[in-house]
């Protein structure tokens, strides 16, 4: 594949279908109002952005019962469809697909559309305060952005999601355990733990950061599934990896998170290995907290993105 592309395939996904706090669906358009397309092309890249943003909203189903635990199951299956089009077409164009959330069940989407370009060299950094690998089995809660893991991986019975004529069968698994590694978790359900134990599947938790720092975590990240630094990267990164003091806006925060400094480190570090081909943003949410953690939280957004895509401080 074709390191650092020039060009950046910018898709906005206003969808909040996944949890139930309204209001992260106004997170791209925050992001764009703040002005992340112009920063990116001031930094001398080619910005094409997917069309029909506004569709998202519209696709909500009438009607929507739950499919067991799953939450509006039927609105979550369609989005993230059309997100992993959008993110194919942005790879398969040889662009780097920026996808700015929206929930993280989106992700379902976005590593559809870039395993189908990509294949299973791509290899998966997921950024996070939790881990988003339960299973229809497994959740609590029935949301789905507590889920899109365990579909990417092939780890759900297929009876569980399947039994409304295969409303997720869509989504093949199309990332390898090995291929998938975490940084920032400290919020993990016991079932997702018994997930994480019987897969093998490498995290690195907020204690992890803390004895190691976050320059040797990302480096072993990185060794882990990337040891050459020549495969592809798909960088999914929840602004609620970070702490809340630094990102407040988010649906579910979690103290003692990444500092300001810890989640750019991560992005600049991922932007030297010159492999990132796909990026998301994701649980921005506009509507929590003052107008001074909104600015707040949208800003620290930006500039990860502006980080994972090259910018330093010298
Ligand atoms: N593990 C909890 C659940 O499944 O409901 C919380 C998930 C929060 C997910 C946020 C987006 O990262
Ligand atoms: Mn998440
Ligand atoms: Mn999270
Ligand atoms: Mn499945």
């Amino acid at each position: 594949f074709l390191k650092t592309p020039q060009t950046i395939g910018v898709t906005c996904v206003p969808f909040s279908g996944g949890q139930p706090k309204g209001g992260v669906d106004d997170g791209p358009v925050e992001m764009i109002r703040f002005g992340i397309v112009d920063q990116i092309e001031g930094m001398g890249y080619d910005v094409s952005i997917s069309d029909g943003m506004d569709k998202y909203r519209s696709m909500r189903p009438a009607s929507d019962p739950p499919v067991g635990k799953l939450k509006n199951p039927r609105y979550v299956s369609l989005a993230a469809r059309r997100v992993a089009d959008q993110v194919r077409a942005h790879c398969a164009s040889g662009s780097l697909a920026l996808t700015l959330g929206g929930d993280h069940s989106i992700a379902m989407g976005t590593l559809v559309g870039s395993t189908a370009v990509y294949g299973d060299d791509l290899c998966v950094l997921w950024i996070d305060a939790h881990a988003d690998i339960n299973t229809p089995a497994t959740t609590d809660s029935g949301n789905l952005h507590g889920c899109p893991l365990s579909f990417i991986l092939g780890l759900c019975d297929k009876q569980d999601h399947s039994a409304d004529d295969g409303l997720f069968g869509w989504i093949k698994p199309c990332v390898r355990t090995d291929s998938l590694v975490y940084i920032g978790l400290r919020d993990v359900d016991s079932g997702e733990k018994a997930i994480l134990r019987k897969h093998g599947i490498k995290a690195f938790s907020m204690h992890d950061v803390d004895r190691y720092g976050i320059g040797r975590v990302v480096e072993m990240a990185l060794d882990h599934v990337n040891p050459e630094r020549t495969r592809p990267i798909h960088m999914s990164f929840d602004v609620d990896a970070l702490d809340p003091s630094v990102a407040p806006a988010t649906g579910t925060p979690v103290r003692g998170g990444l500092t300001f400094r810890e989640g750019h480190y991560i992005c600049e570090a991922v932007a030297e290995t010159g492999c990132l081909v796909a990026l998301d943003l994701v649980e921005v949410n506009p509507a929590l907290g003052d107008p001074e953690s909104l600015r707040q939280t949208v800003a620290v957004g930006c500039s990860l993105v502006r980080c994972s895509l090259g910018e330093t401080l010298l």
